[in-house]
């Protein structure tokens, strides 16, 4: 049975109660976690507070450097270790759980880096004053972790969060604590002082609402779906807590007539397949330019068919989804799509060695999907692409603008010119010409703008949004 972590300990939740965890490429329940509640919460934010206030902001930013960077080598030395609690607790394949791993340890090396390069200015002002700004942290910063990327997600935020000098308190998504409650541990080995780093399970109504809500916490860092991206920030309004989200997106491909397609196709593939498509920047849209569309299609048709879908552990092309709801979710979708006469171009096979109790899905590429048709307007979270073809440069914006999501997108042309009119007027956080970062690596600011969400992780910016900002003018006359 798997335990809290507040205060550097192990501790049961308070309401005695715990959630089953399975794995999602047998569907087999294989440990437990504490379904803690919202006095779990108080414990916490009250370690952190303690930690904060007697410990923490003495520590100097070099020294917070050292233990990010001591951190980073914990993780690096139990890296497989952790590949392994992730792969069976998500269903990812070897690849995507090592891959995840070693972005941690990144995160962590990363941000350990940052620590002590994070400072105000001095500003002009008048005669007779001096006037500088402060970066402060806010504090105890709140962090609500959904189950797709679990390390990932925790490097770029908690990470970014204890370099800018706060102290956090983490919710893990309930079907993908375990790798977290582990990467807890490493904290305190390597030296964070107790109450620096707290991780409380539980399901988000009960314990991720109590601690939004957790007049104790000073700024929450959210990644999810848009509905409960909703509901924090109005939790958090109610007494302005400052809020980061990070809400997905229907990121588009757009692929242009003149674009080098040995290298567009496998990327195109690879960022709606990876995690199956459980991805905030998976590219689940390919617009393509009309005159090139049929021959796009037929070289992805037969690559589609080629994909082999199974458990996690024989390392596939893709992994099983998350649980049994996504998963309907996912068919939800499929079903829309043919009594919408959405033509389906391909599939990929599930291998004979999946269990049926496994939460399995095919990569299935669809084409022509009405611009408006849900299939092109929301997030299925499973690996479904939607194909469509654009008449020409401005078409190809007005499609990949129609959605209420602008997270990422990804632009295949050869033309200078072209690709910098398109990254310009194409609404998202991120843009990638000729490759697609999917998500990008650790040191590129990563958000969206519309309803993907707002504020930023990754990269330097982060710290930012991690600090507030002081200003200190002195009259010396
Ligand atoms: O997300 P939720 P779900 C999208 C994706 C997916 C859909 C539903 O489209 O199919 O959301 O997934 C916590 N107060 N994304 O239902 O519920 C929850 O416990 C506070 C995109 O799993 O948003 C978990 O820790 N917290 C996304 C986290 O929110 C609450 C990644 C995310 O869960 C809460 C995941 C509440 N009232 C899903 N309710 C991305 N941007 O990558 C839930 N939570």
């Amino acid at each position: 049975m798997q335990l809290n972590y507040i205060a550097n300990a192990p501790v049961r939740s308070l309401s005695g109660k715990t959630i089953p965890v399975v794995d999602p490429s047998d569907g087999q329940v294989f440990d437990e976690i504490q379904r803690s509640n919202a006095l779990d919460i108080d414990h916490a934010v009250q370690a952190a507070h303690d930690c904060l206030d007697n410990v923490w902001h003495k520590v100097s930013a070099a020294e917070r450097g050292r233990l990010l960077m001591a951190l980073s080598r914990k993780i690096a030395e139990n890296a497989d270790e952790l590949a392994a609690i992730e792969q069976r607790d998500c269903g990812k394949p070897t690849k995507q759980a090592k891959a995840d791993a070693a972005a941690l340890v990144r995160y962590f090396e990363f941000y350990a880096g940052a620590c002590d390069k994070l400072h105000g200015e001095t500003l002009p002002y008048l005669d007779g004053y001096s006037v500088m700004t402060w970066r402060e942290p806010h504090g105890v910063t709140g962090h609500i972790i959904p189950w797709n990327y679990p390390m990932q997600i925790f490097g770029r935020s908690v990470g970014g969060a204890l370099a800018a000098g706060n102290v956090c308190v983490v919710k893990p998504a309930e079907d993908a604590c375990l790798s977290l409650l582990r990467v807890a541990q490493l904290a305190a080995e390597a030296g964070f002082p107790a109450g620096a780093i707290n991780i409380v399970t539980g399901y988000g109504h009960e314990v991720g609402d109590a601690l939004a809500r957790h007049k104790g916490i000073h700024h929450i860092s959210f990644t999810g779906s848009p509905t409960v991206g909703t509901l924090i920030q109005q939790v958090a309004a109610e007494r302005h807590c400052p809020v980061t989200l990070e809400l997905g997106g229907k990121s588009p491909q757009i692929v242009f007539a003149d674009a080098d397609l040995d290298a567009a196709i496998p990327a195109i593939i690879n960022a709606i397949v990876q995690n199956a498509g459980q991805t905030c920047s998976a590219g689940s849209r390919l617009l393509v330019d009309d005159a090139i569309y049929e021959p796009v299609l037929a070289r992805l048709g037969k690559a589609f068919e080629k994909l082999r879908v199974g458990p996690a552990t024989m390392d596939l092309d893709v992994g099983p989804l998350i649980r049994q709801t996504q998963q309907q979710r996912v068919w939800d979708f499929l079903s829309d799509a043919q009594v919408a006469g959405i033509p389906m171009v391909a599939q990929g096979q599930i291998v004979d060695e999946a269990p049926d109790t496994g939460f399995y899905q095919v990569p299935t590429l669809l084409r022509d999907v009405p611009v408006m048709h849900r299939l092109a307007q929301e997030e299925v979270f499973g690996p479904v692409l939607c194909a469509m073809s654009f008449r020409d440069e401005d078409h190809a914006v007005e499609l990949a603008n129609a959605t209420q999501f602008g997270l990422v997108a990804g632009i295949w042309t050869q033309d200078g010119g072209r690709q910098f009119r398109m990254a310009k007027r194409v609404k998202s956080g991120q843009v990638f010409i000729n490759n697609y970062g999917a998500g990008g690596g650790v040191e590129l600011p990563f958000g969206g703008v519309k309803s993907s969400g707002y504020g930023r992780e990754k990269g330097f910016e982060a710290l930012y949004g991690f600090t507030s900002l002081k200003t200190v003018a002195i009259k010396h006359g």
